[in-house]
């Protein structure tokens, strides 16, 4: 049920990938999944293009470079040339779109980020760029030529609606055809033209966090947190010789108490939980129409299964574990069955006939926030 990661990127074993390539240098693998059946066909992608719910751009470079926000409802011809649409998050509207991104789940969900589905006609690209991301750049129709370059000078063309190089000197260049896959690194000056008409490429991104963006909540509730009474007290101060100087009694209550404040283990852990599992800004969840009981709903489970829903992200570490945001400390009773549901995306319900009352409580009200489904069983 659950879906098995890749073991190989064409001939190379990901072992292999994450130890040469990964964080440090491109690499262009022709097949890399031999038997890819792209799973979005461009009919689909325009449709998802057109909901207000899904973050998409259209680019065009008729006359100049040109960029509209969606929701996307009137799309330039498929024939006419020089335009690009772009859809971010593929995998959270569409099942066939999260399988492939979960077959590249040899590296931690805790940097995956989306699977973003760029259509594009003849000559069609966003000009030559660098992204802070890691991405695969997966061809799943017609072709695409790529050249890429050290990145010498980060300066934008001004004037543009789009992030564009002003010098890009490329070094190497690749047509790719359905089923290669080029790797790039962050940092990594990079274009992509679509040659020929009916160009579909799959950008499967990681993030990596910024240290500013993960450690500024935590600085905040830090400021929040922080409430202290009293104020510094000096009895018996001795008579001040050189009055402009700063007491070292001063100095030294002051940093006692700064040093007070020194953050644990568990604290870097619990805010990396409830950062990278909360949700993007996109999403909603929809509870179910007919919601079962509580009771209805553990012999559905324990008959069938349970899964995650595709936009949930369930993370765990240690004794603390947190789904879309929300932290919580787990018991020792649940963890293995939380652990494995949160690892394969889904639980059968033979396992499941195991599972202790708090993780019941806790399964059922995700199901009734939208955030974990039923599956199957006989009724
Ligand atoms: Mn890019």
């Amino acid at each position: 049920m659950g879906i098995e990661p890749l073991t190989h990127l064409g001939d190379l074993p990901v072992a292999e990938f994450m130890r040469r390539y990964w964080q440090r240098r491109p690499v262009l693998i022709r097949r890399a999944l031999p038997d890819f059946v792209a799973p979005v066909t461009r009919e689909r992608l325009f449709a998802l293009a057109r909901r207000a719910d899904v973050e998409s751009r259209l680019v065009t470079a008729f006359d100049r470079w040109r960029l509209r926000h969606g929701p996307i409802t009137r799309l330039p011809s498929p024939r006419r040339r020089r335009w690009t649409l772009l859809v971010q998050g593929v995998n959270l509207h569409d099942d066939g779109a999260a399988a492939l991104l979960a077959r590249f789940r040899f590296i931690a969900d805790a940097r995956l980020d989306d699977l973003m589905v760029s259509y594009a006609t003849d000559g069609g690209g966003v000009g030559p760029h660098i992204d802070t991301y890691d991405v695969f750049l997966l061809q799943a129709q017609g072709q695409r030529r790529w050249r890429i370059g050290p990145c010498q000078d980060p300066s934008l063309r001004p004037g543009l609606p789009l992030a564009i190089l002003r010098r890009f000197t490329p070094t190497r260049q690749w047509v790719l055809q359905p089923g290669d896959i080029l790797y790039l690194p962050p940092g990594v000056a990079h274009e992509g033209v679509a040659v020929g008409h009916d160009c579909m490429t799959y950008s499967i991104g990681f993030r990596a966090p910024a240290w500013q963006e993960l450690l500024n909540p935590w600085l905040d509730t830090l400021a929040q947190r922080w409430q202290r009474q009293g104020r510094y007290r000096d009895p018996g101060a001795p008579v001040a010789r050189h009055p402009a100087r700063l007491p070292p009694a001063l100095i030294e209550r002051t940093f006692a108490i700064m040093r007070t404040l020194q953050p644990r283990r568990r604290d870097a852990l619990r805010m990396l939980l409830s950062e990278l599992t909360e949700p993007k800004p996109f999403v909603t969840f929809e509870s179910p129409a007919r919601p079962l009981s509580r009771a209805r709903f553990a012999v559905h489970a324990s008959r069938g299964s349970i899964r995650l829903d595709r936009r949930t992200r369930l993370l765990y570490a240690e004794g603390w574990a947190a789904c879309n945001g929300e932290l919580f400390p787990t018991d020792a009773a649940e963890r293995r069955l939380l652990h494995a549901l949160a690892d394969a995306r889904s639980l059968d319900g033979k396992s499941l006939r195991e599972a202790p009352l708090p993780l019941w409580n806790r399964l059922w009200t995700w199901y009734l926030a939208g955030w974990l489904h039923v599956d199957g069983g006989t009724k």
